[in-house]
């Protein structure tokens, strides 16, 4: 890596209550660990509406917004933190189209979603989407940090 790139980027990974319910979890996880990102925090919770609500508080005016905050909260995600360079911008490249019908074979959506409103899998959409979504989902004690450089006992 180049020695001006900002390895430490981070994003909100959310895996949305239908794809835990679809059995995604262990999929989704192995896309971004084998591209190279780093987890850096995960943690299962079923998320009060009022979490939810300030999730998506973007979209707080339009229509579908009592809609989408009733299914974030009605079941289990995967809340998690990814890093490494170019994050954010890449996880919406691997998570495609907000429409699974319009989304690319090979991305998360395009690959498993079929319903608009049920799409999977939540990314940032920017840095500063990024930086308010972590502080939200997470405390920073709950964000590790470690290498994943050569260890003696790898090989
Ligand atoms: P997300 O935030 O969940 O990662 O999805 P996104 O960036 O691809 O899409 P966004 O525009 O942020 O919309 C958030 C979620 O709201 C639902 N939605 N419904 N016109 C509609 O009915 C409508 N528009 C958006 C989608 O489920 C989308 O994921
Ligand atoms: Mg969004």
């Amino acid at each position: 890596a180049m020695a001006t790139a900002n390895n430490k980027e981070r994003s909100f990974i959310m895996i949305k209550p239908d794809g835990v319910q679809r059995s995604l979890i262990a999929d989704i996880i192995k896309r971004f660990e084998q591209k190279g990102y780093k987890l850096i925090g995960i943690k299962v919770l079923v998320p009060a509406k009022q979490l939810a609500e300030a999730h998506y508080e973007e979209h707080a005016q339009r229509p579908f917004f009592q809609k989408l905050v009733s299914f974030l909260s009605s079941g289990a995600v995967v809340a998690m933190v990814w890093e490494g360079q170019e994050v954010i911008k890449f996880s919406r490249n691997m998570i495609g189209a907000t429409n699974p019908l319009a989304s690319a074979p090979g991305t998360i959506r395009g690959d498993f979603g079929v319903d608009f409103g049920h799409n999977v899998i939540h990314g940032s959409d920017s840095l500063t989407s990024a930086e308010r979504e972590i502080a939200l989902w997470f405390k920073s004690e709950e964000l590790a940090q470690y290498d994943l450089t050569m260890q003696a006992w790898t090989y």
